[in-house]
């Protein structure tokens, strides 16, 4: 059996290959006068990944996996978007409120749209989430359960709020999953350390942890 030398141990490869899922890499947290941006936080740290995304992405392709994208995204109108959720935040600007890339978070404008390196091609899926995890009031679990999918290989930003969410989501419903430790990114350098240290503890109570060359190496060895 192939396997990814991960932490806290070997992350052991299924016969049917993993879904790589790309959190919300859109341009309101990746991009100045984006979302992340007016919420007061430099968005340079979270630009750097792209390129460690697109190596994986790119992998995923050559070996035919299911590749998920997600957005964080509210109707125009935002009756998907709580005032839990908008009533939040530091400075004058909130959800739906119009920045340099258009309403901040809000589905079909400028800053909504995934990252150009990294947009979405025929036969990927892309899913528009209103909540932090990608499994709340989404079909991201019927996709996976469709594709017959087990394993999670899990990406994007930010790592303690959404990607976070998300893993946890996903090892309730039974998926393994594994965090790619540089292809995730947090306007926070400690709490992405803090993330990954979490998620990994007591034996890997949440899941897996490994870099994206080690990610790769063990793609390829159990797919190409
Ligand atoms: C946030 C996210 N940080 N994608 N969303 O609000 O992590």
């Amino acid at each position: 059996m192939v396997s990814i030398q991960a932490q806290p141990y070997e992350y052991a490869l299924p016969e049917r290959a993993p879904a790589l899922i790309i959190i919300d890499m859109q341009r309101d947290f990746i991009e100045p006068g984006g979302f992340g941006a007016a919420l007061g936080n430099d968005v340079a740290p979270l630009m750097a990944i792209v390129p460690t995304v697109a190596r994986l992405l790119s992998a995923a392709r050559r070996l035919k996996m299911p590749i998920i994208h997600t957005r964080e995204g509210h109707k125009a109108d935002l009756s998907d978007c709580p005032p839990s959720k908008r009533n939040r935040g530091k400075g004058n600007m909130r959800i739906g409120d119009r920045g340099a890339l258009g309403r901040l978070l809000v589905d079909g404008e400028v800053g909504n749209e995934i990252i150009p390196p990294l947009l979405p091609q025929a036969g990927e899926y892309e899913i528009v989430k209103t909540g932090k995890g990608a499994f709340y009031a989404t079909a991201l679990d019927s996709i996976l359960k469709e594709l017959n999918v087990s394993h999670l290989l899990i990406t994007g930003v930010t790592t303690e709020v959404c990607v976070q969410t998300t893993m946890r989501e996903a090892n309730d419903r039974g998926y393994e999953c594994l965090l790619v430790s540089d292809a995730t990114e947090s306007y926070f350098p400690d709490f992405k350390r803090a993330t990954l240290d979490m998620l990994v503890a007591q034996g890997g109570i949440v899941g897996w942890v490994a870099d994206c060359e080690r990610v790769i190496k063990g793609l390829e060895r159990a797919y190409d």
